[in-house]
């Protein structure tokens, strides 16, 4: 490769801070670097994945001191030759250093460069590499989890196989067409409809953890609704752990959602704090209650809050009404001055699980987690066994490889000579490659890529 595919960017945020990293790829890379750099080792000849003490210099100025890593290809993150200058956290320190190695030839990296340059270098592939950006975009430990399984080859390793089984049929199907008067009918179509088959089921099921894997990634999104003063700001604080949402007696004084993480044990909840749904005349909380609505109806899952330290009444009949058929779980909340009206709220929604908490005492908080974690079965996300999608162009590129596999199975069927499958047993095995990236069109890759940040 020649010294214009040297690559450089700062790979740490931008702003001040104790370190930041500066890194550099391509071949030729730690020679550039060696030639701005003073210290007691000359990098050009030291060991792959050692770390360098000594100071980069600009002529007669010196602009930092730093430490240099050097990676020698092919064992690096993009499989070239890389050096990362630890420099001090300082603008002018990066904004000097990285201008002098652009000075000298080196090309400031474009969004994902690095990355892309690992999937180009069969460091990893396509979904491994998308995986890195979910890693650095993870909010929660369980999107973590689903992330670094997917950056390990978990839905590579999946994807591969079934496809492999596709194409030893295609194979088969192929000297068939080719040779048919070998008779080759060897083929035992029972069997191969087996397969088919087999790998049909594999892909549904993929397909299926498509909601499991947005849930991950994304949060639950959990709403909490119900009647003013109900205490749904003070059940949202007492779940965030913090004084985040205002509360008072007075009812009505929640207008605005308001959106925090909670991380539970095994998921994440994306919570919102909704306004009092009752009827108003009030401009200001008619928007909150249109507000709170809107989300109910957007929500994976709905918190009703129930005031136990009253009857229900007409409001909360209204509201349990436009939720009976959302998931939804009934908190009978104010344990500690309950009215014993529970049972009067369980009717108004037969169905649904409830629990008994006191947001103000902070009573019961673990039971309405289990309830929510075992609702949505995320308990196997955690152990890794399972391959997820949390991508949706691989959700895409599945079902369409499920929808291909269909017409085969489809057709065999009906007892259609076998040739007749070809097309779509090909539709079916190119959708797959494009999860792993060995059938994905140019335009694609630069599309993932550019969605990266730049030193990444
Ligand atoms: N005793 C008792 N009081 C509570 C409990 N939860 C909330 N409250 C009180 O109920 C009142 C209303 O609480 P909020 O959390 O503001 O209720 P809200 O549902 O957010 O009300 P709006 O924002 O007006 O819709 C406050 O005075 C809280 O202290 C509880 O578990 N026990
Ligand atoms: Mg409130």
């Amino acid at each position: 490769m020649e010294q214009g595919n040297i690559i450089a960017a700062l790979a740490t945020p931008p702003g001040k801070g104790g370190i930041a990293i500066i890194r550099v790829s391509g071949a030729g890379a730690i020679e550039h670097v060696a030639r701005i750099f003073k210290g007691k080792t000359d990098l050009t000849v030291c060991p792959s994945h050692t770390v360098h003490y000594g100071k980069i210099w600009n002529n007669e100025q010196v602009l930092d001191e730093v430490l240099v890593t050097v990676m020698r290809a092919p064992h690096t993150f993009t499989g070239e030759d890389t050096a990362e200058i630890n420099c001090h956290g300082s603008g002018a320190a990066v904004r000097e250093i990285l201008s002098l190695l652009l000075d000298n030839g080196a090309r400031m990296a474009g969004r994902g460069e690095f990355t892309k340059r690992a999937f180009l270098n069969g460091r990893m592939d396509l979904s491994q590499a998308e995986a890195v950006m979910d890693v650095i975009q993870a909010e929660s430990n369980s999107a973590l989890t689903a992330a670094v399984n997917q950056l390990e080859g978990k839905l590579s390793a999946q994807i591969r196989q079934l496809r492999e089984t596709l194409l030893h049929q295609y194979a088969t199907v192929q000297a068939e067409a080719d040779f048919p008067e070998e008779g080759l009918s060897g083929i035992d179509e029972t069997a191969m409809l087996a397969e088919f088959q087999r790998v049909y089921s594999a892909l549904n099921r993929l397909k299926s953890s498509a909601k499991t894997g947005r849930l991950v990634k994304q949060g639950i999104q959990t709403v909490l609704c119900g009647t003013p003063n109900a205490g749904k700001s003070s059940l949202l604080n007492a779940l965030v752990g913090e004084n985040r949402a205002i509360v008072t007696e007075v009812p009505g004084t929640t207008r605005d959602c308001i959106e925090e993480y909670v991380e539970l044990e095994k998921c994440t909840l994306r919570l919102l704090d909704t306004a009092g749904i009752r009827e108003t005349d009030d401009k200001v909380e008619q928007i909150g209650v249109d507000r709170a609505k809107e989300s109910m109806e957007q929500a994976d899952l709905v918190l009703f809050v129930a005031d136990c330290s009253r009857q229900p009444c007409a409001d909360d009949h209204e509201i349990c009404g436009a939720i009976i058929d959302k998931p939804v779980i009934l908190v009978l909340n104010k344990q500690d001055v309950t009215q014993g009206s529970e049972e009067a709220y369980r009717a108004l929604l037969p169905t649904a699980p409830f629990v008994a908490v006191s947001a103000k005492e902070k009573q019961g908080l673990e039971t309405l987690a289990s309830i929510i974690c075992e609702l949505f079965q995320m308990g196997e996300v955690q152990d890794g066994q399972q391959a997820l999608i949390t991508n949706m162009r691989h959700v895409e590129a599945v079902q369409r490889a499920a929808a291909a596999l269909d017409e085969v199975v489809r057709t065999m069927e009906t007892g259609m000579p076998v040739d007749m499958v070809f097309v779509d047993l090909q539709d079916a095995i190119s959708a797959l490659g494009e999860v792993t990236g060995e059938t994905v069109q140019e335009e694609v890759v630069d599309r993932i890529f550019s969605e990266f940040c730049v030193g990444k």
